[in-house]
């Protein structure tokens, strides 16, 4: 049973589905659909049997950003004294990976929601924006910084500044997203894609995650010091004995996570 009132959890084999689930509202992020998010990610990260996750909204709205109605009526004191929406950081605590499926608009919160995931999967028909700006405020959920991480300083500023939108391709093309999928087809391609990560052995997926977000918080050579200190440290798992084994007896591995 569905236990959330905005979203939907769906376990599929060892892949958790979670759905944004104000169509009301195109998916815009309020207090409750932080809450339930932040439950939902944390029931996947403890679950054992699930290895990969993927957060998509509906074919129109993959979140239309934070909750304008909601927030309108919020004083500073409020907003700082509340610290408004800093539950968004234990979502990006997550350890294990989750992909962001993007179809129809990801914008402001949406944007910055999607950009928390491990990587983005858009459908041909998403926008992505920071629209913030015409609203007279900004980004308040790490846009201007992962977005200029993502598609550099040019592109990042002239989106907040302007609060254009930008397509699936240009997102692509900018290094914005993974792929492009047709519509259609973003979730059960997402789907198909989790499943892949979710073979691998899991201690390689926890430390391919971590060292690749390394990249963003150390220089070159702390990040390149801490990727070959993960490697070395796979070599005491049981799962690596048998990928190597399984690689020269030319069959697949069974994991154990150990
Ligand atoms: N908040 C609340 N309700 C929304 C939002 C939103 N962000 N977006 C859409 N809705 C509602 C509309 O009000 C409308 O409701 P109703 O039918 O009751 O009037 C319903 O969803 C459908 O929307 P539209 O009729 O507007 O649909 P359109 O297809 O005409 O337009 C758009 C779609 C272009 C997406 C349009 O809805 C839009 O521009 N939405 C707002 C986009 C925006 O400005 N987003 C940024 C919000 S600010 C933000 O995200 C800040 C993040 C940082 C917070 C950090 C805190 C620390």
């Amino acid at each position: 049973m569905n236990k959330y009132e905005t979203i939907i959890v769906e376990k599929k084999g060892a892949v958790t589905l979670i759905t944004l689930n104000r169509p009301e509202a195109l998916n815009a992020l309020n207090s409750q659909i932080l809450a339930d998010m932040v439950d939902a990610f944390a029931a996947f990260d403890a679950d054992d049997s699930q290895k990969c996750a993927v957060l998509t909204g509906s074919e129109k709205a993959f979140a239309a950003g934070a909750d304008i109605k909601e927030m309108s009526s919020q004083s500073f004191a409020q907003m700082y004294g509340g610290n408004f929406f800093g539950g968004y950081e234990r979502i990006t605590a997550t350890r294990k990976p989750w992909i962001a499926a993007v179809n129809g608009f990801a914008l402001g919160g949406g944007c910055e929601l999607a950009m928390m995931a491990d990587f983005i999967l858009a459908g041909d028909k998403a926008k992505f924006g920071q629209p913030e700006i015409k609203l007279a405020v900004t980004p308040g959920m790490g846009g201007s910084q992962r977005l200029t991480r993502a598609i550099g300083k040019a592109k990042a500023m002239e989106m907040c500044l302007t609060g254009r939108m930008m397509g699936a391709v240009e997102a692509e093309q900018s290094g914005l997203v993974a792929r492009v999928i047709p519509a259609a087809d973003l979730v059960d391609e997402a789907m198909k894609t989790a499943e892949q990560i979710a073979g691998m052995a899991p201690l390689a997926a926890l430390a391919c995650k971590e060292m690749v977000n390394a990249a963003f918080e150390t220089n070159l050579a702390q990040g390149i010091n801490f990727e070959r200190r993960l490697f070395h440290g796979l070599f005491g798992s049981e799962d690596q004995k048998e990928g190597m084994a399984a690689f020269v007896e030319k069959r697949a591995g069974n994991w154990t996570g150990k």
